[in-house]
Formats: C-alpha cells, sequence, structure tokens
C-alpha cells in the first residue's frame, strides 16, 4: 500500500505552531495525510494551554489525519499514543537509543523527555479530521536554558553527534502510517499491545490529575480507547486525560 502520510508536504521556516498552521490549511479543504513542518515554532504549544519551546534544530510538525464516518469517535484517545509509539520505534531503530512511552503523550529517554504530543480534533465543514503535532529534541539545545531542562533530553544529547532532520521525519511517518492502517482497520488490540510493549508507565505506582480529580493507584494498562487503567484501593479506575507521574 502507497504512503498517505506525507503526500504532501508544506515546509515554513518560521510559524507560530505548526499545528495552527495545519488548522488553516484542513479548514481551506487540504487534503488528509499532509504534513506541515517549521524550522522553529514562535508559539509551540503543549496540552492544557502550555507552551512548548520550539527553536531550531528540533522537529516540529503536524499531520492531518482524516476519518470516515464509522469511526467512533472515543477512540481518539489512541491517537497521542500511537504516534508516541511511533516516536519510540523510529527513533530507537535509526539510532539505536532505548526509547520508551509515558502516558499519555511522551516519548522519554533515560527517564527525559525527548517528545511531546498534541493531538487536536477539528470538525472542517463535513470532515471529521484530527492535527497531530509532534515535537522531538532533535538537534535543538534542550539541557541549559530552561526550567525543565533537568528532565528533558534531544536526540543530538543521547548520540553525541547532530542527526538529519529528514532522515527522523520520514521514518517517523512511516511508522506512523502503519498504525493508523491499523486505527483504520479496526485493529485496536493490536494497537493497545504495540504501546504498552514499550510503556513505561504499566506496572508503576502513579498520581494521574484528571479534570475531576487526582487519581492514585497502580497503573494496569491501557484500554482500547487509550485510557488508563488504574487500580486505586478496591477498585478500577480508566482515565480518559490527564497528567500522569511516576511514583517508583
Ligand atoms: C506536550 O505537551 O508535550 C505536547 C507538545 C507538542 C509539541 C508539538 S510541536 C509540533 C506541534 N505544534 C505545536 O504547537 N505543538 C505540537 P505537555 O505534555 O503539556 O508538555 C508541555 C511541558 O513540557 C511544558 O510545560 C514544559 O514543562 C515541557 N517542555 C516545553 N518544551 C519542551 C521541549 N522542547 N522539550 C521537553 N519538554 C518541554
Amino acid at each position: 500500500m502507497p504512503r498517505l502520510l506525507g503526500r504532501k508536504t508544506v515546509r515554513y521556516g518560521s510559524v507560530t505552531s505548526t499545528n495552527l498552521m495545519l488548522k488553516e490549511l484542513a479548514m481551506a479543504d487540504i487534503e488528509a495525510g499532509t504534513v506541515v513542518t517549521a524550522t522553529v515554532q514562535t508559539e509551540g504549544r503543549g496540552r492544557l494551554g502550555r507552551k512548548w519551546e520550539s527553536p531550531e534544530g528540533g522537529l516540529w510538525m503536524s499531520v492531518l489525519l482524516e476519518f470516515d464516518r464509522s469511526f467512533d469517535i472515543r477512540r481518539i484517545g489512541l491517537l497521542p499514543l500511537m504516534a508516541g509509539a511511533s516516536v519510540a520505534t523510529a527513533v530507537a531503530m535509526e539510532y539505536d537509543m532505548e526509547t520508551g512511552v509515558k502516558w499519555p503523550n511522551d516519548v522519554l529517554v533515560g527517564g527525559r523527555k525527548l517528545c511531546g504530543i498534541l493531538c487536536e480534533f477539528i470538525e472542517p465543514g463535513e470532515r471529521r479530521c484530527a492535527i497531530t503535532g509532534i515535537g522531538v529534541n532533535v538537534n535543538n539545545p534542550v539541557r541549559a536554558d530552561y526550567a525543565f531542562s533537568h528532565q528533558s533530553t534531544s536526540v543530538a544529547e543521547e548520540c553525541a553527534r547532530t542527526v538529519p532532520l529528514e532522515v527522523l521525519e520520514n521514518t517517523i511517518l512511516e511508522e506512523l502510517d502503519f498504525r493508523w492502517g491499523l486505527l483504520s482497520e479496526g485493529n485496536f488490540q493490536k494497537l493497545v499491545d504495540d504501546w504498552q510493549d514499550m510503556s513505561l508507565t504499566v506496572g508503576k505506582h502513579v498520581t494521574v490529575e484528571t479534570p475531576s480529580g487526582i487519581v492514585r493507584g497502580i497503573a494496569r494498562g491501557i484500554d482500547q480507547t487509550g485510557a488508563l487503567v488504574v487500580e486505586t484501593s478496591g477498585e478500577t479506575r480508566s482515565v480518559n486525560a490527564g497528567d500522569c507521574q511516576h511514583l517508583e
């Protein structure tokens, strides 16, 4: 099957946010699978209105995924997980690094954040789409300048050399294309197994800050909607969204 994702790529120098740019293009009817990249983002965004530092040297990109009518939107939580698994696999393959995924949207190396994902659901006209934003620290500096520096890393930092962005971009898109195929075919359990195989969260004591309060317990896995299943004292809770901390 020819690859869908990245058949069309729009490359920018400096933009506010690749997610915002792609959203505008989607509103103007650009085709599914389109990728937007930027050298620099001046207003790179994390979840919950947080800032994502995006200086030159990193891989900042967004991918337009379009659902067909039969897609059950409750499964949207699988998207950041499959994007994270795609990045973790691509980085491990290209640079022989040990990567892992942390629920819901991080890729870590040596306990430090290498990549963050921001998925946004939009409905341009009759279409139902997700903007999948992927930010990977590659050759950009991360270790010195920021409050989060002690918790972050980059590909260059980990392999002590700068690397070409295009190679990583292409491999991530191949991996994401494969997982998008699984999602489109309804092969949810395979996505669950794939993510759980590289998960750093499963089996850990966690604290999850959710919109409706804090959930504490042992992470047992994810379900087929991407929710984190947490065993708390005496019961099992499924958490759809939140900030997760590993306690051990
Ligand atoms: C994320 O949010 O991790 C989602 C990041 C998504 C970025 C991509 S880049 C392409 C696309 N366009 C966008 O505008 N966004 C997407 P969250 O889990 O909320 O983490 C945000 C937190 O990570 C911040 O509050 C900082 O503490 C930390 N942080 C910010 N920049 C970082 C960086 N470059 N590397 C590591 N950590 C960072």
